[in-house]
C-alpha cells in the first residue's frame, strides 16, 4: 500500500498491508491479553490514558506534520486536531470513575442489588482519516479504560497517524495484547467483519457504515456508527453582525477543506438579509490562504483523496445545470497536488445534488427563503441527521426550529463544534449510537445486575 502526499502526490512511504491471517493472530493474542488488562484496577488503566495525553504534547510537532503530510490538513489545524483530542480525553480521565464504578441500588433491604459494569470484550474501532486522532480517541480511549482489548483499523489515508497512536500507547504502557493496530484497505476491514469481536464501532461513510451494520448483524454485538451528514445552517432576518456570521459559516464550510462530518454543508439566509450575506461570505472567501498544508499560514490545503475532485466537479456542474450561479471557485487548481479552491454557488435549490448529497469539500451551495417555515422544510429535506445550526438573534425563535430539526446536535449562533461532554450521535443516515459525554464511556462495557441475600 502507497502514502501518498494530497499536497504533492509523492509516495511517502510504501507500507505492507496484514494478510487475514496476520489479522487473526492479532485478534488471538488480543484473546489471550484482554482478561489481565481487565482485571488492572480502573484507576491505573487511566494512568496509562494519562501518559499517553501527556505523550501527544510532548510529540505535538513530529504528530503534526504526519498527519499534515499524509491527510493534506493545514498544518494549524493538525496542531488543532491534537489539543482538541487531548481536551475529549481529558475528559476521559476526569468523569469515567463516576461512571464505570459500581452502582448500589439497594443496599439496606435483605435483598441488596447493584449494577456493575463490565467490559465489552474486544472491539473493533474501524476509523476515518479526516480527524485520524479526534475520531479514534471517541472509541479507543474509553474502550482502553473500560478494560476492552482494541483491534484498531485506522483509514488507509492516516495509516503513517495510526501508527504512531499505537506507539504512543504502548510507550504509554498500554499493553501490545490489549491494543493491536489493523494495515490495509478496505480489505483488511472486511476481514474484521469475519471475526468473533464483541463490539463494532465505525466512523465513516454512510455505505460502509450500513455494509457494516448489516454484516455483522448476527453476531448479535453492540454495532455503532458515525456517519456522514448534509448538515444545514440558517440566517434569520433578524441577525445583526452579518460579518461575523457569514465569517462563522465560512469557518464551518471549508474548515479541514471542507472534509468534516459537521461541516455546514448548505446555507438557507432569509430573503431579507441574503444579499448583504452573500457579499460579505463571498468576500472573505475570496481571502483564503490556499496552497502548501506545511505552511502555517494556509488555511486551505489540498483534498486528501483524489477521487474526491471528480465528485466535487459533477456537484458543481450539476448546480450550473439545475440554476445555480457560480460565485468563486468551481474547479482544481491547474498545478499537482488536489487543491480545490473554496467554491460558492448561490441560486441554490433542491433539485441539486450539491443540496442533497454530502459534498465533503470546500463547495457550498447557498439558498434564498422566505421565512422560517421554508427554512424548517428545507433543512429536513435530507436522509441525513447529524448537525443543524441557525443563526438569529432571538432565541425562542431559534429554539422553534431546533426543536423541529431531526439531527443529534443543534447549534444556536454556532457551528461544526463538538464537545467530550454532549453525547456526539447521528440520527437516520448519519448513524447509530453515541459517543463521548457519560453515553460514551458506557458504550464500552455491558451492565450486570448483582441480586444478593444474605
Ligand atoms: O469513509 P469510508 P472515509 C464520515 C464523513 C464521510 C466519511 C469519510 O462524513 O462520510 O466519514 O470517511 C474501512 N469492511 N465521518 O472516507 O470510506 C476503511 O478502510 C470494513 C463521520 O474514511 O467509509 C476505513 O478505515 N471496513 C463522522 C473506514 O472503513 C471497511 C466523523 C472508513 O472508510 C470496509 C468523521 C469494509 N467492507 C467522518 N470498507 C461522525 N459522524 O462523527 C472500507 N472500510
Amino acid at each position: 500500500m502507497q502514502i501518498i502526499n494530497p499536497a504533492t502526490e509523492e509516495v511517502i512511504q510504501d507500507i505492507a498491508e496484514d494478510s487475514p491471517e496476520a489479522i487473526l493472530k492479532k485478534f488471538q493474542s488480543l484473546k489471550e491479553g484482554q482478561p489481565s488488562w481487565a482485571a488492572v484496577p480502573l484507576k491505573k488503566r487511566i494512568t496509562c490514558i494519562e501518559r499517553f495525553y501527556a505523550l501527544l504534547d510532548e510529540e505535538k510537532d513530529t504528530l503534526s506534520k504526519t498527519l499534515t503530510m499524509e491527510v493534506g490538513k493545514p498544518l494549524q489545524q493538525s496542531y488543532n486536531e491534537l489539543n482538541g483530542a487531548r481536551k475529549r480525553i481529558e475528559y476521559f480521565i476526569k468523569n469515567s470513575d463516576r461512571w464505570l464504578a459500581d452502582e448500589w441500588i439497594t443496599e439496606e433491604d435483605a435483598t441488596r442489588e447493584k449494577i456493575v459494569y463490565e467490559p465489552l470484550g474486544i472491539i473493533a474501532n474501524i476509523s476515518a482519516w479526516n480527524y485520524p486522532y479526534l475520531v479514534g480517541v471517541n472509541v479507543f480511549i474509553p474502550a482502553l479504560i473500560g478494560g476492552n482489548g482494541v483491534m484498531y483499523k485506522p483509514s488507509e489515508y492516516a495509516t503513517l497517524t495510526g501508527l504512531h497512536i499505537q506507539r504512543l500507547l504502548y510507550q504509554a504502557g498500554i499493553p501490545e495484547d490489549v491494543f493491536q493496530i489493523v494495515i490495509g484497505k478496505g480489505m483488511a476491514g472486511q476481514a474484521l467483519l469475519e471475526l468473533p469481536l464483541n463490539g463494532y464501532f465505525f466512523t465513516g461513510s454512510y455505505r460502509t457504515g450500513r455494509y457494516i451494520a448489516e454484516h455483522t448483524a448476527s453476531k448479535l454485538v453492540p454495532v455503532q456508527l458515525e456517519l456522514g451528514g448534509k448538515d444545514p445552517l440558517y440566517v434569520m432576518d433578524d441577525v445583526e453582525d452579518i460579518d461575523s456570521v457569514a465569517e462563522a459559516a465560512l469557518e464551518g464550510a471549508v474548515y479541514n477543506n471542507g472534509q468534516s462530518c459537521c461541516a455546514v454543508e448548505r446555507i438557507y439566509v432569509h430573503e431579507n438579509v441574503y444579499d448583504r450575506f452573500i457579499d460579505t461570505f463571498v468576500s472573505k472567501a475570496k481571502k483564503l490562504a490556499i496552497g502548501n498544508p506545511l505552511d502555517k499560514a494556509t488555511e486551505i490545503g489540498p483534498l486528501s483523496r483524489k477521487e474526491q475532485i471528480d465528485f466535487l466537479m459533477q456537484q458543481v456542474d450539476d448546480a450550473k445545470e439545475n440554476g445555480g450561479k457560480l460565485l468563486l471557485g468551481g474547479g482544481p487548481l491547474q498545478q499537482s497536488g488536489y487543491f480545490f479552491p473554496p467554491t460558492v454557488v448561490v441560486n441554490a435549490n433542491h433539485k441539486m445534488k450539491l443540496m442533497t448529497e454530502e459534498s465533503f469539500g470546500p463547495v457550498i451551495g447557498i439558498q434564498k427563503v422566505k421565512d422560517d417555515q421554508e427554512a424548517v422544510q428545507l433543512m429536513k429535506d435530507t436522509p441525513y441527521g447529524l448537525t443543524a445550526a441557525v443563526y438569529s438573534k432571538d432565541f425562542k425563535r431559534a429554539e422553534d426550529v431546533m426543536k423541529q430539526m431531526d439531527t443529534g446536535t443543534v447549534y444556536w449562533n454556532c457551528c461544526d463544534r463538538v464537545s467530550a461532554g454532549l453525547p456526539w450521535s447521528g440520527r437516520k443516515s448519519s448513524g447509530l449510537g453515541a459517543t463521548l459525554s457519560y453515553m460514551g464511556i458506557r458504550a464500552f462495557v455491558q451492565p450486570k445486575a448483582y441480586h444478593l441475600r444474605g
